[in-house]
């Protein structure tokens, strides 16, 4: 059984139901995810960027850190627009450093090493198509100077609590003393903005929700009747769970493939993503029980969104 039907049944067979966000990037999706990082309300993109934009020489500073040369390496680089700037700076700074983008799709990797160079003179760009760890286990095959890796775009919140603790020991793991870490991470603000960027007027975000049912039936052959179902974000101000749910709005049946078949209760939420927000002082205690120290903390002009940079301890 493919491994996306597989976790599709495992999920929606579970108490209370779920579904992997991780699915939502399918052609759609990623246009649609597009949409809602340039809709009015979705901050955390841009307060990224502003970090990026206006503290370019201070961040390239302290990821060199003192030494003379290194590689950088991006989990989930996407098209890098934030870490162009970066490279630009560390290319004009002439720092000694390679450019190792590690993303799941060939095409954005094909896409990066194509352009980048040419944009940006000067640079080496040598991407890795694959999963985080074992590509960056391969980076580390293939040249064994000093790393600093990006994390960025608070994709870590995209994962429970208790599992980003342990994404961050893994990565620590993985890396040696000298190396550095610069983790993107969505605070916690008022609970109206972070509302608001999960619940866009134009109602990207909620296509994006819906996106995974329609592709499970074409992808699956299911027959989810999409109208039946309605997007609900929801946002904790004391945990910081975002949460994005579908909610069944009736007692119905849905077909997945030839032989399964799944029942909704009216009001059965599915749950399909969390976007964790945390506060400084978490991400702190984050990095230390992963064996990091937080060394340097960038923050845009509201304090909405930090970069954090975290040594090897
Ligand atoms: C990719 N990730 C960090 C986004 C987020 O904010 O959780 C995905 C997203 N979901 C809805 N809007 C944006």
């Amino acid at each position: 059984m493919n491994k996306f039907l597989q976790e599709v049944l495992d999920g929606l067979n579970a108490q209370p139901k779920h579904l992997h966000s991780k699915y939502f990037y399918d052609e759609i999706g990623d246009r649609l995810f597009q949409q809602i990082m340039a809709s009015d309300e979705y901050y955390p993109t841009d307060c990224e960027m502003e970090i990026f934009k206006n503290q370019t020489a201070q961040l390239a500073k302290t990821l060199k850190n003192g030494f003379d040369s290194f590689d950088l390496v991006e989990l989930g680089a996407g098209d890098a627009t934030k870490s162009s700037y970066l490279l630009k700076q560390l290319v004009a700074d002439k720092v000694d450093f390679d450019y190792f983008p590690i993303d799941i799709s060939t095409n954005t990797i094909k896409h990066l090493e194509e352009n980048l160079p040419k944009e940006i003179k000067g640079l080496k760009v040598c991407g890795f198509n694959g999963e985080y760890f074992e590509m960056l286990e391969k980076t580390r095959q293939f040249s064994d100077k000093r790393k600093v890796v990006l994390f960025l775009g608070s994709n870590i919140g995209n994962m429970p609590v208790a599992d980003a603790f342990d994404f961050a020991k893994t990565l620590r793991k993985s890396l040696s003393k000298t190396d550095l870490i610069l983790v993107g991470i969505d605070l916690k603000k008022h609970p109206r903005v972070i509302r608001a960027a999960y619940n866009d007027a134009k109602g990207y975000t909620k296509k994006f929700n819906l996106n995974l049912l329609r592709r499970i039936n074409n992808e699956l052959e299911a027959d989810f009747n999409i109208e039946d179902f309605e997007h609900y974000p929801s946002y904790d101000p004391i945990t910081g769970s975002c949460k994005s749910y579908l909610i069944s709005l009736k007692k119905q049946t849905v077909r997945i493939g030839e032989a399964d078949f799944i029942d909704f209760e009216e009001n059965e939420p599915i749950l399909m993503e969390i976007s964790q927000k945390y506060s400084v002082k978490e991400t702190d205690e984050m990095a230390s029980q992963a064996g990091f120290k937080p060394v340097k903390h960038f923050f845009d002009d509201k304090n909405w969104f930090l970069d954090a940079v975290w040594e090897c301890k």
